[in-house]
């Protein structure tokens, strides 16, 4: 399979006007008529892609084509010499029965009890018929769908124009859907099922009615409410945030079991993984819920950024995606506290985003080349790409970047653009950010280094920033980008703000200076995370503590005890920072906290995951010796208050179940109380459990409970999972907690994961299961970087390779850094590695393991 480079983009020969589709369903295939009416606009042949296609007949300006009138291979046809003018009918035979790829058109679920639905993003269409699939090509779409009746829901994009009984075929219906806006086709979707429906309805600032339909299957729908609400929401924030109202009188979800990511945002006609839009509080906890919301109104925000206005090509996915993380982003920080939004933000970028920059896989925010797109939906374009914007965002100035989105709608409205056109509208006001444009060009994370010096004669403070970035083989030598420090000067006695300011780096090195400052000062850098870069200030433990104490930005009281639990974890064994100094400020800290802001108080306690540590070791990684350490300080934190958690969880306890902010802090900060005091061994704390597990109000007390007491291996434990399974059963989404519970608990061997992988319920063909199991054991260093657990990994990649590539090439992300192990660990990984080489056939798989041997 070839590269394709961004420098190599050419408009298409051809566009496209309308595409009137007609789908028939039937028992073991599918049958597509298309009609595309084509234009030319430049010179060339005319070229349609489709993979997987059978292909019957195809017709142009009426007469029938023969083999020797257009050429077929690798994925393309070609007709040379078209005129300008061209109607193509194309029919084409297609299979979703079998398709397990999950792309293109095909069938969930199983006996009788299946649906068809489309994936479409990125390459999907051509999985449906031959076209000139690439998202520069918009078109007006109009589709016929027609199957058995007992396939009742008939959906596409668009408004209903008609629907009725096929004549002379008494078990067969159709209906006709048209959609008035110009749209790429990885925006097409339908959806040929047996659904029930809630309804309900939105009147935006325009005027406009937009009847809202959430469909799910019926012992679903009682957990759509929140979904609704969160649409609901998510489309008045955007008026107010952005100006930006619906512009159809439909917006539909629907929710499907087997679906390889979260949602996808389909013009009028959204599909959701059924664990990204269902919610009840009986089966979901609150973090799941929490995202719910988050990524309704992220699907909802494509509506402008993505579908009104989309990307030239696959290199810009970040035009839309980063804009629309940091939309919706910003929508959740409404929701909740701003600081624990932004702590959560922050706490997966540096985990997954930091650590992917840091490997072999590290690529740009915009990518320059690539085998398969699918391979670069990643945290770097999704979340790295959200921080560019937040960037702009701050160095503009609220302001003027409401003035720069707005021009940027103004001017690209039903356009497929760039990041340098969306850079250029938000320069409207203001040319101070065209040089973040290398934000999206240079990978690897910057390390900004930092010290200070006052002088008390001149009272000055200055402060020195310099900034690095890794070299990353392929691309030209880094250089300094622009870098936006939110920097504030405390005043050590008082603990007040004595100066605000935000400095932008941008050379390599850079001094800043503070007048009038008549003592020597604590600083306080990077508010907010002002940029995703690394921070090494030069601090003594004693001024984090003193920030834990007095800095007033929520977000930064978690960053400096991140800092001192890094210095503690991180540090050579010489410099090591005792952790007296981190304990002392926690003690300080979490009784007010407790009582005024519980969920940061939760987070607090964090502790950063085994794979965020790991990402910032890039030599001789010991996952024993990381897990350790973690456990140990974990530990001695849940030691230094053993006797105060009885009090802490007794201040907590259970009530009525309340979908607040205050209600969802309480309870995440109960269970971390719990699963401390099970660490500190307090009397009881078995009991604890019990109780909150027996007496929950919702699940995120009960799954809490269970998990506590699985990691801890209390005595009751396997009794409380087996009764969690009968209880929830027939809940899918349940059940994906109960195998993830187990493939992530402390203990776990890798004859565990091979029991669930054999239990009744583990099922390849649904990616949440599989993602519950793998996915959840993928967490757990330990047991993942051994023979066995190499053997058993590497093992549901080949087996997924073929079935389902996108999943397979996701699972082997995971395995990245291997060439940071510690030996024996790093050859065992490298030989299994060369082993699924000779095993492995999908260009996705395939070009991810050539990124991840190249290390
Ligand atoms: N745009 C889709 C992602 C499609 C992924 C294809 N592998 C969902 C989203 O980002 O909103
Ligand atoms: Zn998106």
């Amino acid at each position: 399979p070839s590269k394709i480079n961004l420098k190599d983009y050419k408009k298409t020969s051809f566009d496209v006007e309308t595409v009137n589709l007609d789908i028939k369903l039937f028992e073991e295939y599918a049958q597509v008529n298309s009609t595309l009416e084509m234009l030319r606009q430049t010179e060339g042949d005319l070229v349609l892609f489709g993979e997987e296609l059978e292909l019957l007949t195809i017709q142009m300006n009426g007469h029938q084509l023969d083999k020797e009138d257009y050429q077929q291979e690798a994925g393309t046809l070609t007709i040379a010499n078209a005129p300008d003018e061209v109607t193509l009918d194309i029919q084409v035979r297609i299979c979703p029965q079998t398709n397990t790829a999950l792309e293109g058109l095909y069938m969930a679920g199983s006996g009788d009890d299946t649906m068809f639905v489309t994936q479409c993003e990125p390459e999907g269409f051509r999985k449906i018929t031959f076209y000139p699939d690439r998202p520069d090509v918009l078109a007006i779409f109009t589709t016929r769908l027609e199957a058995d009746k007992r396939y009742a829901t008939l959906l596409a994009n668009g408004n209903l124009v008609e629907a009725g009984d096929v004549v002379d075929e008494p078990n067969r219906h159709y209906a006709i859907w048209h959609d008035p806006t110009n749209k790429p086709s990885y925006l097409f979707a339908c959806v040929v099922a047996d659904l029930d429906v809630l309804t309900d309805s939105y009147t935006t600032s325009e005027g406009r009615e937009v009847t809202l339909e959430l469909y799910a299957k019926s012992a679903d729908i009682d957990k759509c409410d929140v979904g609704m609400q969160a649409l609901k929401d998510a489309m008045e924030w955007d008026e107010v945030n952005y100006g930006r109202a619906y512009d159809l009188d439909r917006y539909m979800i629907v929710a499907v079991s087997q679906f390889n990511m979260g949602a996808m945002e389909n013009k009028g006609l959204n599909i959701f993984n059924t664990a990204c839009v269902l919610s009840s509080p009986e089966t979901t906890t609150d973090a799941r819920s929490f995202s719910v919301k988050a990524i309704i109104a992220h699907e909802y925000f494509h509506n402008w950024t993505g579908n009104r206005i989309t990307c030239r090509d696959w290199f810009q996915l970040c035009l839309k995606e980063g804009f629309t993380v940091y939309r919706d982003q910003s929508f959740s920080a409404d929701q909740q506290s701003s600081a624990v939004q932004r702590i959560d933000d922050v706490a997966t970028l540096r985990a997954h985003q930091f650590s992917e920059d840091a490997g072999p896989l590290a690529h740009p925010v915009r990518p320059e080349s690539f085998v398969e797109i699918n391979n670069f939906y990643t945290t770097t374009v999704y979340e790295k790409g959200a921080e560019i914007v937040r960037m702009i965002a701050n160095t503009l100035g609220l302001d003027d970047f409401r003035k720069g989105t707005d021009e940027y709608f103004r001017r690209y409205d039903g356009q497929a653009v760039t990041v340098e056109d969306f850079l250029s509208a938000l320069s409207i006001t203001d040319n101070k950010i065209e040089n973040f444009i290398d934000w999206y060009r240079q990978p690897g994370t910057p390390v900004v280094s930092g010290h200070q010096s006052y002088d008390s004669t001149a009272q000055t403070l200055t402060i020195t920033l310099s900034q690095q970035t890794r070299h990353v083989s392929g691309f030209d030598a880094p250089k300094p980008l622009p870098i936006p420090v939110a920097t504030a000067l405390f005043d050590k006695n008082s603990g007040g703000i004595v100066a605000e300011r935000m400095l932008l780096l941008d050379q390599a090195t850079q001094t800043f200076v503070f007048e009038n400052i008549t003592s020597e000062p604590v600083v306080s850098l990077l508010r907010d995370f002002s940029a995703p870069v690394q921070l090494n200030y030069d601090y003594q433990d004693e001024d984090l503590a003193f920030l834990l104490k007095y800095e007033t930005n929520g977000f930064n009281r978690w960053q400096v005890t991140q800092m001192l639990v890094n210095r503690i974890l991180l540090q050579g064994q010489s410099s090591k920072s005792s952790p007296d100094i981190y304990l002392q400020a926690l003690s300080q800290a979490l009784p007010v906290l407790a009582s005024d802001d519980a969920m940061l108080a939760a987070r607090l306690l964090d502790i950063p995951s085994a794979q965020e540590l790991a990402s910032a070791i890039q030599k001789d990684y010991d996952p024993e010796l990381v897990k350790m350490q973690r456990e140990s300080l974990y530990q001695q934190v849940a030691d230094t208050f053993k006797d105060q958690w009885s009090e802490l969880y007794k201040q907590l306890p259970i009530d009525a179940y309340e979908d607040s902010a205050e209600a969802r802090g309480k309870r995440a900060l109960r269970n971390v109380i719990l699963d401390m005091a099970l660490t500190a061994d307090v009397n009881d704390a078995a009991e604890w459990a019990e109780q909150q597990y027996n007496h929950a109000s919702c699940m995120t007390e009960r799954f809490g409970a269970l998990k506590a007491m699985v990691n801890h291996q209390v005595a009751n434990a396997d009794n409380y999972l087996q009764d969690f399974y009968q209880r929830f059963q027939a809940d899918d989404l349940v059940i994906d907690l109960w195998f993830s519970v187990q493939a992530s608990a402390n203990n776990v061997s890798v004859d565990v994961i091979e029991s669930l992988l054999m239990h009744e319920d583990f099922d390849w063909n649904t990616p949440n299961r599989v993602r519950s199991v793998v996915g959840a054991f993928s967490a757990q260093p330990t047991v993942l970087w051994t023979q066995d657990g190499l053997d058993m990994y590497t093992g549901v990649i080949k087996k997924l390779d073929d079935a389902n590539p996108v999943l397979a090439s996701r699972l082997l992300q995971v395995l990245a850094r291997w060439n940071t192990l510690v030996e024996p660990r790093r050859q065992m990984a490298h030989d299994s590695l060369l082993d699924l080489q000779k095993n492995v056939t999908s260009k996705h798989v395939m070009e991810s393991l050539d990124s991840v041997l190249n290390a």
